[in-house]
């Protein structure tokens, strides 16, 4: 088989990990719908069982077509190894259950995805795990938390839904120097435009729903890092504490997103940029935050860490809600909708859809503006996007 392993992004995307010609000449990855491997003999099963030998057990740790979709996002990550699951919500879960227990702290950005939010305050409580939440914006914060029952800091950035920047090294630098480790979910900027494992994270998260897969058709996650740390998730949290499995069919699909990702998240990232553009010159805005504007808050850590601004955008208008309402009920290729990533422009009012877990004190608390407008930019043709922008904000 060619060694792809030092080739470029898109060629690891598009070949890594699978030859073709061992594969009867099929181009496309098999699809493995298999729920569980036959063993030539009870001795094989016990050499794969201790790790031994390759092979495959059971699918609800493993299978083929889920193998190469890890290895391929391992590649792009920089990650030694890489698990996926059965959605976002499930890497964040399997990663938590199997890295923390009753007792011990964790130190968590207050801007988190609200679900995610939601497991940390509501779920792992009940389990005897504590999150303490700071400004990861300000690194000294994160340091303050910290303390003597701290495991892991965990962090989004740019972070959902007001794309704030946190500096991946500082915090990874902090954490480190406290042994703890540091877990960062590059949902929003993927590999193609970020790889905090490079500046010193332990554990990159992914909600493969939206820009890996990236056609809006599926849920998947994945969890990268070091195979000591993957494995535990692949083999507690994966295995016994969430059964949160990913389909074969579902990762094939994963795998197909992969193919364009690269192309994907630059057409994202160059519409998105003028999106931004457009919103700030627009009478109606009060304020837009996109990590691609030179003068955006974090712009410098941006410039650091990201190659390009991405596919979202924040913005404020003058009028508030109000004015939101009628911009949002005023779009025609614009979708109202939760998610991201996908080829249509979605948007969203994070108040009452993403972030309505939080609570109304915790996002006054955490600077979560009531009327914060979350816009992903779909891959439509770019003048068409702004057309329609135009003509919702002008009804603001
Ligand atoms: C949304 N987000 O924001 P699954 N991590 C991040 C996310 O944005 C999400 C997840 C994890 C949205 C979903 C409705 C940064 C999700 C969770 O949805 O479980 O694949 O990922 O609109």
């Amino acid at each position: 088989m060619t060694d792809h392993s030092q080739q470029g992004f898109a060629t690891r995307a598009i070949h890594l990990g699978y030859d073709p010609l061992q594969e009867q000449g099929a181009l496309s990855p098999p699809l493995y719908l298999t729920s569980t491997y036959t063993q030539e003999s009870l001795e094989a099963f016990d050499e794969i069982r201790l790790g031994e030998r390759s092979g495959y057990v059971y699918g609800r740790t493993r299978n083929p077509t889920q193998a190469l979709l890890e290895e391929r996002l391992a590649s792009l990550e920089g990650a030694e190894a890489a698990v996926v699951t059965a959605s976002g919500m499930a890497a964040i879960s399997a990663t938590l259950f199997s890295l923390l227990q009753s007792g011990d702290e964790i130190v968590v950005d207050q801007i988190v995805y609200g679900t995610a939010f939601t497991l940390f305050t509501q779920g792992l409580a009940r389990f005897g795990v504590r999150a303490v939440f700071a400004d990861f914006t300000r690194p000294e914060t994160v340091a303050a938390a910290i303390g003597p029952k701290t495991r892991a800091v965990y962090f989004e950035t740019p972070a959902n839904p007001n794309l704030r920047l946190v500096d991946i090294q500082a915090v990874s630098a902090i954490a480190r120097g406290k042994g703890l480790l540091t877990i960062v979910d590059n949902t929003f900027a993927t590999p193609v435009l970020q790889r905090p494992l490079a500046l010193g994270a332990d554990l990159v998260l992914h909600s493969a729903t939206k820009y890996l897969g990236g056609h809006g058709d599926l849920l998947a996650g994945a969890v990268a890092g070091r195979k000591e740390l993957v494995d535990a998730v692949r083999l507690q949290g994966l295995r016994y504490y969430t059964g949160a499995t990913l389909s074969p069919f579902t990762a094939f699909l994963v795998l197909r997103g992969l193919k364009t990702l690269e192309l994907r998240v630059q057409r994202h990232s160059e519409s998105a940029l003028r999106v931004a553009r457009l919103l700030r010159e627009h009478p109606a805005v009060a304020d837009v935050f996109y990590p691609g504007l030179a003068d955006t808050a974090g712009a410098e850590i941006a410039r650091r860490q990201q190659s390009a601004g991405g596919g979202l955008v924040a913005f404020e208008l003058k009028g508030g809600l109000d004015a939101g309402r009628r911009v949002l009920n005023g779009l025609k290729l614009a979708r109202i909708a939760v998610s991201l990533g996908d080829p249509e422009t979605l948007i969203q009012h994070p108040a009452s859809m993403t972030h309505a877990s939080y609570s109304a004190e915790d996002r006054e608390r955490y600077g979560l503006s009531e009327g914060l407008l979350r816009l992903s930019v779909g891959l439509e043709t770019p003048d068409d996007i702004l057309a329609d922008l135009k003509q919702g904000l002008d009804r603001a």
